[in-house]
């Protein structure tokens, strides 16, 4: 095999962090890009070429953990089928009571105002204006039964009811073939999805929890639905929705949880 990008530099650096970059770039390359291409490309030479970073400092390391993590997200992306659907479930099996979870305690969950509440559109829409609940409300209805997956180890099985996401997509006009759609929520959450999630016939921006209301401490007014997403891929108290080309992260994802979040 030739180097066509420039070859590792064995250096003292190198020597001495050997094992352990090639320990972190195989944590950094998760199921399914690890299986994709097995344990034989993860030498220094394999990674210098995959990432095409040279690898000569701490600085080009680092480069490379990130572009690993980021080969990750494209393999899941392409591994994305979107037309295959989460599983469904009967009433029967709801779970009671139903978990909380955020990046603080319940009893700081925010207080979203119903009269004075506003999503605002921006990025790359004709729409770029804010809706009211009662323009969302009086758009039409589904309503799923799915299992939502915590990545800290606990997974329930609840009821939301809401808007298909593609349908207010398509209201707000926003561009459906733009890379990304961020969402920023009223407790300085954030997430972004990838637009063959955001156009999966299951997500739904929903307003119901169980045929009521959305109460706070899951989201209210609302919380976008993915049954084909991690937990944290699932924001609550919407504020804000944008379209956009560039790479918008998340609070999770920067602090190292993987982008694409596929359950
Ligand atoms: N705005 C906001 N959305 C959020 C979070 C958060 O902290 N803030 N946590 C995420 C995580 S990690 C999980 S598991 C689910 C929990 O949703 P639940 O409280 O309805 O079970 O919300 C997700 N969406
Ligand atoms: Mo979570």
């Amino acid at each position: 095999m030739t180097f066509r990008k420039r070859p590792v530099k064995l250096d003292t650096f190198l020597s001495s962090h050997a094992e352990s970059i090639i320990k972190d770039a195989r944590k950094e390359l998760k199921d399914p890009a690890r299986r994709l291409l097995g344990k034989r490309i993860l030498t220094l030479g394999g990674i210098a070429l995959l990432s095409g970073c040279d690898l000569s400092n701490d600085k080009s390391v680092n480069t490379m953990l990130r572009k690993m993590s980021f080969f990750n997200d494209d393999v899941q992306a392409l591994l994305f089928n979107p037309k295959e659907m989460a599983p469904t479930y009967p009433e029967s099996m709801i779970t009671r009571p139903f978990p909380f979870n955020a990046f603080y305690g319940i009893d700081d969950v925010p207080e979203v105002d119903a009269a004075t509440y506003q999503l605002q559109v921006s990025g790359l829409a004709n729409g770029k204006r804010v809706w009211t609940l009662d323009e969302l409300r009086a758009l039409p209805q589904k309503s799923q039964i799915t299992r939502h997956i915590c990545i800290e180890g606990w997974s329930a099985i609840g009821r939301w009811g809401g808007v298909r996401f593609s349908e207010f997509m398509k209201r707000a006009g926003m561009d459906m073939t733009a890379k990304y759609v961020s969402l920023h929520c009223a407790d300085n959450y954030w997430t972004s999805i990838d637009m063959p999630t955001a156009l999966h016939a299951q997500t739904l921006l929903t307003l119901t929890y169980d045929g009521a209301v959305l109460p706070p401490k899951y989201g209210f007014p609302m919380k976008l639905r993915m049954p084909t997403k991690l937990g944290y891929k699932n924001p609550k108290h919407i504020v804000a929705i944008s379209v956009t080309n560039d790479y918008p992260g998340g609070y999770w994802e920067n602090q190292g949880y993987n982008w694409f979040g596929g359950s």
